[in-house]
């Protein structure tokens, strides 16, 4: 098994890269020109008609900031009252998905309300809010699916603060900062010994270069606009890199953080033939981020499910499970949903992680063979090492 993780981890090496260079002062650090007077020792820097920000165009009341509280402990921009920003990239590459991570930063004291962010593509929106207890930091890592564009198709990516109905002038509006743009095959490799597609989560947003907190991912109902490849996602979950957590198969894997709803992650397979029998395998175990608790996670695979409990002590663990079942139809859901509510010491939601999550024929004529393509990649790792 372990041979055809290591070609699976080069195929998405091979079909994803993370680049910071499709966008232009990603980080809000070329400071805007022309400001008024003496604005440059002022922490909040209100940008008119006369000003600039380098790579942007905004409208409406949007604020330069200067914090060390920020991920970079420089500057980023406040999106206050119809403020918006966008900035226009060029699609490189054929049949990739572009996915944006950017961090969420609360802005303001003692704020009765919370403004949420839009972000946008040209085809797609979602809206994000600032959440208490899901980072130990002042701010968190979210990421959009801005989708699958050809070579040479411009992107517009639009920020935008969310308006409020309340007559209270104490409102806490988003600020933003370093975004990154990571480019995602459309088509993975695809493993013929899994009949899942990137059940091992390598496929997934860009994690930022100062992050220790990984990247929240929120309910997303399709596979297809989702920022996890392949994986739809109800609640909330933590991408989580191997820099940070425990990761027990390359470098990602999926933390669910059940709160007051369930949480959870749910795919279909490819090619299973109605009738024939399947193993589930996968590994459930803690992240290593101290979330000390009783787990709970049900595990559906076609009609079959089960709940598998495992206790963790927060250091670090993992135990493979399988789960058989006969398949319904050529495409079996297949789905993980954590019912445990876990917090850390610090107030911190945290919760089961998953990865290898695996889906192969039990006997029957369904027997595995590799594709040439699989073969030619197999050389081509032998190569590499
Ligand atoms: C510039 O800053 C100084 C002190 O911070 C202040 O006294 C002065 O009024 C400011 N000038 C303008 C034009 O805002
Ligand atoms: C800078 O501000 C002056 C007026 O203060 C304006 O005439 C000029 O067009 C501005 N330049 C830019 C690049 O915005
Ligand atoms: C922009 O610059 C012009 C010319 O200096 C000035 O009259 C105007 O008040 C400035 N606008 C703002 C919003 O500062
Ligand atoms: C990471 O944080 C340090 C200190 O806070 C800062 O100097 C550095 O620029 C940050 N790096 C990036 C890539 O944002
Ligand atoms: C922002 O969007 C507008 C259209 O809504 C477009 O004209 C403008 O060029 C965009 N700005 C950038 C920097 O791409
Ligand atoms: C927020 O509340 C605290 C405690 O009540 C107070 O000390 C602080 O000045 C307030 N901050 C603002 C910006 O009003
Ligand atoms: C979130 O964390 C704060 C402390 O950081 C704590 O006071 C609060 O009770 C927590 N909220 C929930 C819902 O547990
Ligand atoms: C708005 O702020 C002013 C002072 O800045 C205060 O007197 C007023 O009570 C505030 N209104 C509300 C609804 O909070
Ligand atoms: C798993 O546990 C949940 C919550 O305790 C329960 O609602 C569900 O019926 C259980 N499912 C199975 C298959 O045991
Ligand atoms: C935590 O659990 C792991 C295995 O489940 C065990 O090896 C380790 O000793 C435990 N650590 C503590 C501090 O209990
Ligand atoms: C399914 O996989 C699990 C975990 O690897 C293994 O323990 C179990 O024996 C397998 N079941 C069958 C029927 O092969
Ligand atoms: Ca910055």
């Amino acid at each position: 098994m372990t041979i055809w993780f290591h070609i699976i981890f080069l195929l998405l090496l091979v079909s994803s890269c993370v680049s910071s260079d499709f966008l232009e002062n990603s980080d809000f650090e070329s400071p805007p020109s022309n400001l008024s007077s003496n604005a440059s020792s002022s922490a909040l820097v209100l940008l008119d008609q006369n000003t600039t920000l380098p790579g942007w165009t905004f409208e409406g009341i949007v604020q330069y900031v200067t914090s060390p509280d920020l991920p970079d402990s420089g500057h980023a921009v406040q999106l206050g009252e119809d403020g918006k920003i966008n900035q226009t990239f060029i699609a490189r590459g054929d049949d990739l998905n572009y996915i944006l991570t950017f961090a969420l930063i609360p802005g303001g004291e003692n704020c009765s309300v919370s403004a949420d962010l839009s972000v946008s593509g040209p085809d797609s929106n979602s809206v994000f809010s600032y959440r208490q207890n899901y980072s130990k930091v002042s701010w968190q890592s979210y990421s959009h699916n801005l989708g699958k564009w050809g070579n040479g198709e411009p992107i517009n990516l639009v920020l935008e603060s969310q308006t409020i109905d309340s007559e209270s002038n104490s409102t806490c509006w988003p600020i933003v900062d370093t975004l990154l743009i990571k480019t995602v095959g459309v088509t993975l490799g695809q493993d013929s010994g899994n009949l899942l597609t990137n059940g091992g989560f390598e496929s997934g947003p860009g994690f930022l270069p100062n992050s220790t907190e990984g990247v929240l991912i929120d309910a997303v109902p399709s596979l297809i606009q989702s920022a996890l490849t392949q994986w739809s996602v109800i609640g909330t979950v933590r991408y989580i890199d191997s820099d940070h957590f425990h990761v027990p198969e390359g470098k990602a894997a999926i933390e669910i953080l059940a709160d007051t709803a369930p949480s959870g992650i749910q795919t279909a397979t490819r090619d299973t033939s109605e009738g024939s029998r399947y193993n589930l395998t996968f590994t459930l175990g803690d992240a290593n981020d101290a979330c000390i608790g009783q787990f709970v996670v049900n595990v559906q695979a076609g009609s079959a499910a089960q709940n598998f409990t495992l206790q963790s002590n927060g250091t670090g663990s993992g135990e493979k499970f399988g789960l058989v079942f006969v398949a319904d139809k050529a495409a079996a859901q297949i789905s993980f949903t954590s019912y445990s509510v876990t917090m850390t010491k610090e107030d911190v939601l945290c919760g089961p992680m998953i990865d290898g999550v695996i889906v192969h024929p039990l006997g029957g004529t369904a027997s595995l063979k590799p594709t040439w393509l699989l073969l030619i990649f197999a050389l081509l790792y032998v190569a590499v090492l």
